[in-house]
């Protein structure tokens, strides 16, 4: 069980108490506990194993107790004992927008509301307005929110929301007497999913309404749910939400941090600032006096909050509060891989399974990005559905691609394979042939619900195989649509380390698979990343730099990061380690 999964298991253990009507202060303990696990790189399970849960801040011995309930269980006491009144299906209920705990107890109670479903009934019955303090408007809102919910529950990949926020800066810095727009929040942290955008403006107070009616006006806005004078928040047609503000020009910098987030780690810069005698607000940085005044002292930049805390500038993807301040303080900060920093990519297929495109129209599309080097990984026959290869068929695409080697200049192709990891661990392709290749990413694409040893062991043995260089999309997520499988990852990054495989960042923008935890946790234990796109045409290979990202979430430097290494030959030497020496 990942911390993830203790975190989600921990609130809504306090959502289901906070329904019973629970102690308030056990439900913020709860709910605090699982917002600093969602932040720990270390590992829960290995934790309660060494007795440490009560090392972390937050954490005393009740908290201890049901982390390691949940590990065991999956579930909590506390979620046992308030069950027979409250039934599960009220989580779900309380992610309706508009709906909390209050007006969920107010369902269930007086309608007998008890999941999403049974809501939607009521509603739709007209018994929603006829409650307390409800009406015919919110009732509306209850079915526009059980909708909203089914479509994107709640949050969006990254990479739905980035052109939006990309276009609405255009709009912004259109707006005659704008000086500055930049989008901050999750999406400026690089997060992979966003709950909404938040973009920033410095304008002086009376080019404000030009700037919300830039806004507004816009085609791409479906529905404004607020206007005000420095804030404005709206709806984009996909549904997500944009917040607007504007803000004085010296207080840009501020602002940019403070929106910024996270919340976590601005809480931390602020504690810092006020041990320091200052104050840190979204407005700038003041001094504040012995007889409590408050002096301003700059804010106009970025940099400034940090330089008035002692710190160097920190990049947002390590803005989560899981250790980059006392890593700024050491001057101890990773200096993060860069998209420029990457010289080749080597996943990617083609026409001769479920590709889009030839050999040459894939390399053309790496050499036109200045890689160095790009490999052809097309899948094995074992996945029927992208027409896989067969040893015969793979042999003649070798072939194929020493011809297009011998004509293609300024770029080396790689032979390469995408071979599926069958569900005993074996892998789906004779290893007579494997051996003759230069890049091998075994991953798993069949029975993804086996249980967690089972997969554990499938994917270790394969590591174990010697044929394998790479894993390819380690824990198979798709973001928004299917969690990880049950996998063991720091058993599998474990066995990676002790036999020079290295990990995949896949960075597909709906895998990002590794995740940035799990990236940060293989380099910890010395294990290599290749970030890849898994292009299935020749435009994919722009996607690149959403894997960047998680790897620099990950902490990584280019020297984690094996495509890095410019020159081809080198790179496969990285790659195979003692694997295939001599070759
Ligand atoms: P999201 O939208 O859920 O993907 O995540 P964020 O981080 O974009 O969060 P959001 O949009 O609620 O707020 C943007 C930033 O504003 C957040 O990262 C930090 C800052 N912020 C918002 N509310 C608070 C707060 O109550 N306390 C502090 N310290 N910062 C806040
Ligand atoms: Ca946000
Ligand atoms: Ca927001
Ligand atoms: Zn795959």
């Amino acid at each position: 069980m990942e911390n993830v999964d203790v975190a989600r298991a921990l609130s809504e253990a306090a959502d289901l108490m906070e329904i019973a009507g629970e102690n308030a202060f056990k439900i913020r303990a709860l709910r605090n506990a699982a917002q600093t696990i969602e932040g720990l790189t270390e590992r829960l399970e290995s934790m309660a194993e060494a007795g440490a849960l009560q090392s972390i801040p937050g954490v005393g011995e009740g908290i201890a107790t049901r982390i390691r309930e949940i590990l065991r269980t999956g579930s909590t006491h506390d979620v046992a004992a308030v069950a027979p009144s409250v039934p599960r299906g009220l989580l779900e209920v309380m992610r309706v927008e508009g709906v909390g705990p209050k007006t969920a107890k107010k369902l269930h109670d007086e309608l007998g509301v008890t999941d999403l479903a049974s809501l939607e009934a009521a509603a739709r019955a007209g018994k929603v307005r006829g409650l307390d303090r409800m009406g015919e408007k919110k009732e509306e809102k209850i079915l526009k929110g059980i909708e909203a919910f089914r479509t994107r529950s709640g949050r969006y990949p990254a990479y739905q929301a980035y052109p939006y926020a990309i276009t609405a800066l255009e709009r912004l810095r259109a707006v005659r007497g704008v000086a500055r727009a930049e989008f901050a929040g999750s999406l400026r942290r690089c997060a992979e999913t966003v709950g909404d955008l938040d973009v920033l403006v410095a304008a002086p107070d009376a080019i404000a309404p030009a700037v919300m009616a830039a806004l507004v006006e816009w085609d791409s806005v479906s529905e404004v749910i607020a206007r005000g004078d420095t804030k404005t928040s709206v709806h984009l047609r996909n549904g997500i939400q944009m917040d607007l503000r504007v803000v004085p020009e010296e207080s840009f910098g501020a602002a940019l941090h403070y929106f910024t987030g996270s919340k976590t780690h601005n809480v931390a810069i602020r504690d810092r600032a006020k041990r320091m005698g200052l104050k840190v607000s979204e407005w700038g940085v003041f001094r504040v006096t012995k007889s409590g005044e408050e002096e301003r002292i700059s804010g106009a930049e970025e940099a400034d909050v940090f330089r008035e805390v002692g710190l160097p500038w920190i990049p947002p993807e390590l803005r989560e509060n899981r250790g980059e301040i006392e890593a700024a303080e050491k001057g101890a900060l990773p200096t993060l891989v860069d998209l420029g920093d990457v010289r080749g990519d080597v996943h990617m297929h083609t026409r001769e399974t479920d590709g889009a495109a030839t050999i040459e129209e894939m390399a053309a599309a790496g050499r036109e990005r200045g890689y160095r080097y790009v490999a052809i990984t097309d899948h094995s026959q074992s996945l029927t559905v992208a027409r896989g290869m067969d040893a015969t068929r793979l042999r003649a695409q070798m072939a194929a691609i020493d011809a297009a080697n011998a004509t293609s200049h300024g770029i080396r192709i790689f032979k390469g394979i995408e071979v599926d990891v069958l569900g005993d661990g074996a892998l789906d392709m004779d290893s007579d042939v494997l051996a003759d290749l230069d890049v091998v990413i075994a991953s798993v694409h069949s029975k993804m619900s086996q249980p967690r040893e089972e997969m554990t062991h499938r994917v270790v043995r394969a590591i174990e195989s010697g044929l394998v260089d790479v894993v390819g999309h380690p824990t198979g997520r798709i973001i928004g649509r299917r969690s990880a499988f049950e996998v063991d990852v720091e058993r599998m990054i474990k066995a990676a380390a002790s036999h020079g495989v290295a990990m995949e960042i896949n960075a597909y923008p709906d895998r990002l698979d590794l995740s940035d935890v799990h990236a940060h946790m293989a380099k910890e234990m010395g294990v290599k990343i290749v970030i890849s796109t898994d292009s299935h045409s020749p435009r994919h290979l722009d996607l690149v730099r959403w894997g960047v990202s998680t790897a620099r979430r990950g902490w990584l430097e280019k020297q984690d990061v094996l495509n890095t290494i410019a020159e081809p030959a080198a790179f496969l030497k990285a790659l195979h380690g003692p694997r295939k020496r001599g070759r």
